[in-house]
């Protein structure tokens, strides 16, 4: 089975992911690594920290020589910020700072507070923050790495921002150089620029705007996932590991709520006898039917709320005095829907490659290659008339 954990608060020394399941033999450096935390650090509308944030990338474990050993893989994110915040963030006695007693709504904040039983919101928020997706990151990283070795690659590309939505095709693998190089990694390049000028009123405003993004699996074969058990279908997975996203509040998989309108006769994708078997013209099932993939991509979308901490603070109460009060004013980020897209990658990543895990097993990188290559010919060979 893969999985992962993470650990580490946003201000504290560093964050760390331990990554267990992986086939030994499995190409792992840092210099990918930091290119891919560089990815999900950019994004027009990020606050401060991102210009300031290095991410920088220590491997702990699991890998020997530039590849996995097959043991659990343990890499750690120092915070380049930590500097500044080892007195409040010390582990050891140190000098707390003042208290985090005016939560913030939309935020993790009062519900921490009351089940945590603490005053201070900081014990709750430092743990809650989107930071924590570096982390994950480093997961989707070798999860994308792994499910390259059997030829899937995964793309994200920004949907909306605010009321601006693209008009972008589903992207092809070829398109992901250009959607890193857009400022809000939107295919569509009027819609971007309406999305820069919606965040640059939103932030003159004091405001912050949520969005939609996509994720989609190429060359995923037929029959990931399974129909035989809730927590076996692929869209259960997927929806549970992108909801998991801080502040996503949607998930769809292929036309999803758009599909709710549609009668049954137009809303589903015919199958077509194909030079090499069968194929679909239309993939509204965002490629997957009865808790399976069906070979076509694999199509998410998510709904990001804007992000709670205002500028402009909400109304709250002082937790400390029971006093009406405007909520505590952190720095923060205006848009972070470019970089949810990226973190988007990540958890689709695991998901499938967990799956792949399951369905086609291995010690070794050479076991896994070669079970996803017979599969891949098997089922070639039963539709290929
Ligand atoms: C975040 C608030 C900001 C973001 C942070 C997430 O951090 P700070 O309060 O230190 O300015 O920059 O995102 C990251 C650090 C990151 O790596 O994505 C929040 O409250 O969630």
């Amino acid at each position: 089975m893969l999985r992962f954990l993470t650990a580490g608060e946003s201000h504290g020394p560093g964050l760390v992911t331990i990554v267990e399941g992986l086939p030994r033999g499995l190409p792992v450096n840092v210099e990918g690594l930091a290119v891919e935390l560089a990815r999900r650090r950019h994004g027009y509308g990020r606050g401060k920290r991102m210009a300031i944030e290095q991410d920088e990338v220590e491997i702990l474990g699991g890998v020997r020589h530039g590849f996995t050993l097959g043991s659990p893989v343990s890499i750690l994110i120092r915070n380049t910020e930590w500097p500044r915040w080892q007195d409040i963030m010390s582990p050891g006695p140190g000098e707390s700072g003042k208290e985090v007693t005016r939560p913030r709504p939309g935020h993790a904040d009062l519900a921490g507070m009351l089940k945590y039983d603490t005053n201070d919101a900081r014990d709750i928020l430092e743990r809650a923050s989107a930071r924590e997706t570096a982390a994950r990151t480093v997961a989707g990283y070798l999860a994308k790495t792994l499910l390259g070795v059997s030829g899937v690659t995964i793309v994200s590309h920004v949907v909306s921002i605010g009321d601006v939505t693209a008009k972008s095709p589903v992207p092809d693998p070829d398109d992901a150089g250009r959607i890193d190089e857009d400022p809000v990694r939107c295919l569509d390049p009027q819609a971007s620029q309406e999305m820069i000028a919606a965040i640059d009123r939103a932030m003159e405003a004091k405001d912050t705007l949520g969005g939609v993004f996509e994720v989609v699996a190429h060359s995923v074969p037929v029959g990931i996932g399974s129909h035989v058990q809730y927590d076996r279908r692929l869209d259960f997975l997927l929806g549970g590991a992108v909801m998991s996203i801080p502040a996503i509040k949607g998930v769809e998989i292929g036309d999803g709520f758009t599909g709710a309108a549609t009668p049954g006769s137009s809303a589903h994708d015919e199958i077509v006898r194909s030079d090499d078997g069968v194929s679909r013209e239309t993939n509204r099932a965002g490629g997957v039917e009865g808790g399976m993939s069906n070979g076509e991509p694999v199509r998410v979308r998510a709904a990001m709320k804007p992000i709670s901490t205002l500028m402009q603070p909400l109304r709250t109460v002082d937790m400390s005095t029971g006093e009406p009060d405007q909520a505590v004013r952190e720095r923060s980020d205006v848009c972070a829907v470019p970089a949810a897209a990226v973190v988007g990658e990540q958890m689709v990543a695991f998901v499938l490659a967990a799956e792949f895990m399951r369905k086609f097993g291995g010690d070794s990188v050479s076991d896994f290659e070669a079970a996803v290559a017979h599969y891949r010919e098997r089922v070639a060979g039963k539709t290929g008339w």
